[in-house]
């Protein structure tokens, strides 16, 4: 068990592509499993290598309500093999921008193809919170945030918010 530090809007790599996994070795299982943990414990539904600090094409998710059997789940070298035209807004929150809510609108649904832990080839249709938290999680290795789907206004004030959180973090 292994909680990492996650890195806070504005930060150089979370603006960074990341690079494709070759192999699902034991450092990228471990990876994977110490995501989670710190998923579970931030808490947030869903969690990307660069949120801490690395630049490598896995995130982890699980949307199950608080009531129901956890689903964590592991993608690796995601892609996008079909979205809906039908789009959902959903309220985003994002673990690097901490307390910043905004409405997206993205597909409603999303099928992605990827490589669970232990690097079989999956294939998975996801809906509602699943379908807006895998999308929002692959912009992450594409170096987006849902920010930036936002007007330039509201972008530079949440900015200058994360800018003045991480000052009062840094002196605490
Ligand atoms: O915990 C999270 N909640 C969330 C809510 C709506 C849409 C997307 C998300 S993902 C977010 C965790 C996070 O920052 N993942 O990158
Ligand atoms: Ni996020």
């Amino acid at each position: 068990m292994s909680v990492k530090q996650i890195l806070i809007h504005p930060d150089p790599l979370l603006k960074k592509q990341c690079a494709a996994v070759d192999t699902v070795s034991p450092e990228v299982q471990t990876l994977a499993r110490d995501m989670l943990d710190t998923m579970y414990d931030a808490p947030g539904v869903g969690l990307a290598a660069p949120q801490v600090g690395v630049l490598s094409r896995i995130f982890v998710m699980d949307c199950t309500a608080k009531e129901e059997e956890p689903e964590p789940l592991v993608l690796i070298n995601p892609q996008v093999v079909w979205t809906s035209e039908e789009t959902s807004v959903y309220n985003e929150g994002c673990l690097s921008l901490p307390e910043m809510y905004e409405d997206v609108e993205r597909p409603a649904k999303a099928v992605m193809q990827f490589l669970d832990i232990d690097g079989a080839q999956q294939e998975r249709e996801f809906d509602g919170l699943w379908a807006t938290c895998a999308q929002h999680e692959l912009d992450h290795l594409n170096g987006k945030l849902f920010i930036d789907y936002l007007s330039g206004l509201k972008r530079s004030m949440i900015t200058k918010k994360m800018m003045k959180l991480k000052k009062e973090r840094a002196r605490a």
